[in-house]
């Protein structure tokens, strides 16, 4: 039993949501204009689109939509990512899935810090993609040390979050004015600095080893580097950027467009240029860009099955091209991916019943009149419409989707190939605990809508 005067973790994740987000568009203005768009299109499509309008109403979803955001940050060391883990634990957020970006040229490996639980996703599905530089892909062994020793001297958490962690591990949670400091001295973990901790020579060299390198070790902390919010359509967003004096990068990532949207499609649009102040200089003549901004639209959540034949088509598709996605052959590619998805069945019917997606189930109108359903099979029930089904929307991300969104805001420039291979093991040690599987998440929420039709 937690104690009645303890702020719930879910509360906690969701004021520390909105003041994320309140300190990055005071920061990055345009990330401001973004969320502008978004909202107007997610208007749009809900008042001429009343199909999704009652869907979303009906998994409540709406309540939702205009708290949904995801952050990204990158850390540099296991100590970093391990007290990360407790500090998001205080905010009801588990470290879910496993994504390595190595072979895609980017030397990180990264989780998805977030609720586990559909009840606590409804308070608040902030979600925080979250890397972990992998030092040991750094072949030039100097700069491997001195990267090192430069991460081991810094300090990411303000003395008074490490003291409110420990206070919420010991008596299982936090008070309200604790909660209050505890979302203010979190905070300051992903602030943006405007002073490295290293000299412009020391910079331009991790630079000059990958982008990424730089970024997590000049820096006295993991900055937010982007906060995205959910759009309804992210065609309309995407081509409604220009307008906005934003560019976006070439493609949208993830499935094509569909009547049932899957998994998650995302686009970005470039980091900034930001002015930096080195160690060894009094001003801020130097520069570096990290900063951006993205969208992301979500669809249902895919079974193993599902998501084999989403990989199978994406990489035949991508395979097709024979090359990255750019600016130059962006309509062959969405026209390859319509045409490798036409055999991913597009309605909720065929999804379900080839158990490619997964759902959640409601008693209808129907269903309650009647009264006593247990003694009928679930599929008599939908057939007969005792029963309805709404896809359960995907909560994670994308590895080959997160490669793209990296590459498009660290220039092509930076990919490198690593021989090194997946090592989840070492993530997971460096973490302090195993990363949850996804997939079981899906089934136990599907398991337990089930379950509540029959109560
Ligand atoms: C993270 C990139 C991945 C996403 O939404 O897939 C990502 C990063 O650049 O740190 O945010
Ligand atoms: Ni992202």
């Amino acid at each position: 039993m937690s104690h009645p005067s303890f702020v719930s973790p879910d509360l906690i994740r969701q004021r520390f949501s909105k003041a994320m987000s309140d300190m990055y568009r005071e920061e990055v203005p345009l990330y401001g204009a973004l969320m502008q768009l978004v909202e107007q299109t997610n208007r749009h499509v809900l008042q001429s689109d009343p199909q999704v309008a009652r869907q979303l109403d009906s998994t409540g979803e709406i309540q939702r939509l205009d708290l949904e955001r995801h952050g990204a940050i990158r850390v540099g060391t296991a100590d970093e990512l391990a007290t990360l883990a407790r500090l998001f634990a205080v905010m009801g957020m588990q470290p879910v899935g496993y994504y390595d970006l190595t072979p895609a040229g980017v030397p990180v490996h990264s989780t998805a810090f977030r609720a586990v639980h559909e009840a606590a996703l409804q308070v608040s599905p902030f979600r925080v993609f979250t890397s972990l530089l992998r030092l040991e892909l750094i072949e030039d062994q100097a700069l491997r040390t001195f990267a090192q020793a430069v991460l081991d001297k810094r300090r990411i958490f303000t003395p008074a979050a490490l003291h409110l962690i420990e206070c919420a591990e010991r008596e299982g949670g936090l008070g309200e004015e604790q909660a209050q400091q505890f979302v203010e001295q979190a905070l300051e973990t992903f602030r943006w600095h405007h002073s490295a901790t290293v000299t412009a020579e020391q910079y331009q060299k991790l630079s000059a080893q990958h982008r990424l390198i730089a970024d997590v070790v000049a820096f006295k902390g993991p900055h937010i580097n982007h906060l995205t919010p959910r759009t309804l359509d992210i065609d309309i967003v995407q081509a409604q950027m220009p307008d906005h004096g934003i560019t976006p990068k070439a493609v949208v990532e993830g499935p094509p467009r569909r009547q049932c949207p899957i998994l998650l499609r995302q686009t970005s649009f470039k980091a900034l240029d930001e002015p930096i102040a080195f160690t060894d200089q009094a001003d801020s003549r130097g520069s570096h860009s990290a900063r951006f901004g993205e969208i992301e639209q979500r669809g249902a959540a895919l079974t193993p099955k599902g998501r084999a034949l989403y990989d199978r088509l994406l990489n035949a598709a991508r395979d097709e091209l024979g090359e990255f996605p750019n600016e130059s052959n962006a309509t062959r590619y969405n026209t390859l991916m319509e045409r490798h998805f036409s055999e991913f069945p597009d309605t909720l019917e065929g999804m379900r019943q080839q158990e490619l997606a997964y759902f959640r189930y409601f008693v209808t109108d129907k269903g309650r009149a009647a009264g006593a359903l247990q003694t009928m099979a679930l599929e008599d029930l939908l057939r007969d419409g005792y029963l309805r089904v709404e896809p359960l929307v995907y909560e994670d991300f994308l590895p080959v989707s997160a490669a793209g969104i990296f590459q498009s805001n660290l220039g092509d420039a930076a990919q490198s190939h690593y021989g090194e291979h997946s090592n989840r093991q070492a993530f997971e040690q460096a973490l302090g605990r195993a990363t949850i599987d996804e997939l079981a998440l899906y089934a136990e929420t599907q398991r337990r809508s089930i379950e509540q039709c029959f109560a």
